[in-house]
């Protein structure tokens, strides 16, 4: 796939002001402040596609980047940020539940984590509501530059090593400043967009 042609779609509050639930998407999730927006910007060689923020919590939305009629994007809103209200942080989440479950479109869901952050409580959520809802995830250990080489391998195989009992699961180091990772990313965005039948 050709991951430069993604244009913004639309955003919207929850699943049901979705556009029809046909074709595919491929799902952007993880803690606010994760490199999610950014992730989608290196992926697709456009530095204002998806806003990028210092400012946690920044996209609330579900927003939609169309690759073609059949193939969607979607940056999903950060979770576990803890300075917002506690209404609208259980409001996201349900949305965020919601969407998992019942998104027939669904293919698969990239979980970006900070490589020195991984596996918090929040994305352990995640992994098991994407366990039960029969999803694939692919961890994206993102920020890698921050590590040197060695730190970067070890956290990478505590990382495999904690996914070991997911078949469904995989995992890669991911820097966007530095652009590491971008085609291991674009090579598994390829196997939901191209081979789901
Ligand atoms: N060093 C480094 N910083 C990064 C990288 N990716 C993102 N950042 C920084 O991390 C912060 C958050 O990045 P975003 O891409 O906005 O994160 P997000 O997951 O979309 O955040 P929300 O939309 O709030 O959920 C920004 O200050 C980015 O510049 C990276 O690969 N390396
Ligand atoms: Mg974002």
């Amino acid at each position: 796939m050709d991951y430069r042609q993604a244009h913004f779609q639309l955003s919207a509050p929850n699943r049901h002001l979705l556009p029809p639930d046909k074709g595919i998407e491929v799902a952007f999730s993880g803690r606010s402040n994760a490199g999610k927006s950014s992730a989608l910007n290196a992926l697709t060689g456009q530095s204002n596609l998806a806003r990028t923020s210092k400012t946690p919590g920044r996209t609330q939305l579900i927003n939609l980047f169309a690759l073609d009629d059949e193939r969607r994007l979607v940056d999903l809103p950060g979770y576990g940020y803890a300075k917002v209200s506690h209404t609208l942080r259980d409001d996201w989440q349900q949305n965020l539940a919601d969407y998992l479950f019942h998104r027939q479109a669904l293919k698969g869901i990239v979980l970006l984590m900070d490589i020195r952050h991984p596996f918090t409580e929040h994305d352990e959520v995640l992994l098991d509501l994407a366990e039960k809802t029969k999803k694939p995830v692919h961890c994206v250990l993102t920020k890698a530059d921050k590590l040197k080489f060695g730190a970067r391998k070890t956290a990478l195989l505590t990382a495999q090593k904690q996914l070991a009992g997911k078949p469904e699961c995989s995992v890669q180091l991911f820097s966007a400043t530095e652009k590491i990772g971008i085609e291991d990313l674009a090579a598994k965005l390829d196997q939901w967009f191209l081979l789901a039948e």
